[in-house]
């Protein structure tokens, strides 16, 4: 029988500590089919964050560095320097990317690095016990905020995206969604963009992926999914931002 699927070679066969229904673990997956068919896993080096994905590196087989919290950007940009062949990406959640390493990320995107950055939102801390992160929307229970964010007191939904894309030397910029099949298959469309935008030089590149966190929204694994097509992606659009 002629196999028409299988484990891609940049996954390790093994189980994730993620829990059900988190989309780290297909977003791992999407990168691993993506470096698999660019041909470029002896040559790419990822950079794991702090949160929930801190071990990404026990699951991609292929080069990685770790990078203390939101200091992801930083460790990038010096790899990527002295080593200009190598394929270079982070993977970062909104406390690492977007709160800790804002500055971190706002100056390598004014650079105009040449790096992939995947950027999770999951609209909360996971691995610190859901607490509110710069992307929580307005409303949204955490554990710092049991009443829901009020933006008197904690400001607004946090738009890395759109802010970024103001950038002159940020190339692309792609919001996506894991909230249904087909979304999801664009999601790694985007992701396979930021990647080749890199083999090509065309610099800065980041795709922040809307995903779902069932465990600190505090919902099934379905109904995150929902939440996300019907209220996360009301204040996060999806689409090509730049
Ligand atoms: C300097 C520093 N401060 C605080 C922490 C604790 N910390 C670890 S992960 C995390 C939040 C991670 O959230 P996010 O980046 O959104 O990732 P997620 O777990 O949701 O995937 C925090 C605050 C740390 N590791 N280092
Ligand atoms: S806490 Fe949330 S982000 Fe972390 S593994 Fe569980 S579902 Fe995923």
């Amino acid at each position: 029988m002629e196999k028409i699927y299988r484990r891609p070679e940049s996954l390790y066969d093994t189980s994730t500590h993620y829990c059900p229904g988190c989309g780290h673990s297909t977003v791992h997956k999407i990168i691993a089919e993506v470096v698999d068919e660019l041909g470029i896993r002896k040559k790419v080096i990822g950079i794991a964050p702090v949160g929930c994905a801190v071990v990404a590196y026990n699951y991609w087989n292929f080069d990685c560095s770790e990078a203390a919290h939101g200091r992801a950007l930083a460790v990038a940009t010096a790899i990527k320097r002295v080593r200009p062949n190598n394929i270079v990406f982070t993977y970062q959640g909104d406390g690492d990317l977007a709160a800790i390493g804002t500055n971190e990320t706002i100056h390598a995107a004014n650079r105009g690095e040449n790096l992939t950055v995947i950027f999770i939102n999951n609209a909360i801390y996971g691995m610190t016990g859901g607490q509110m992160a710069p992307t929580t929307l307005l409303n949204q229970k955490t554990a710092t905020t049991p009443l829901g964010r009020d933006a008197k007191f904690q400001g607004y939904p946090l738009k890395i995206s759109e802010m970024l894309a103001v950038l002159p030397a940020v190339k692309y910029i792609e919001r996506v969604s894991l909230q249904s099949v087909p979304e999801t298959i664009k999601a790694k469309k985007a992701i396979k963009q930021a990647f080749i935008n890199q083999v090509d030089g065309v610099g800065f590149s980041l795709v922040e992926v809307l995903s779902p966190c069932p465990t600190y929204w505090g919902m099934n694994p379905v109904d995150s999914l929902k939440w996300i097509k019907d209220v996360m992606a009301k204040e996060f659009p999806l689409g090509r931002i730049k």
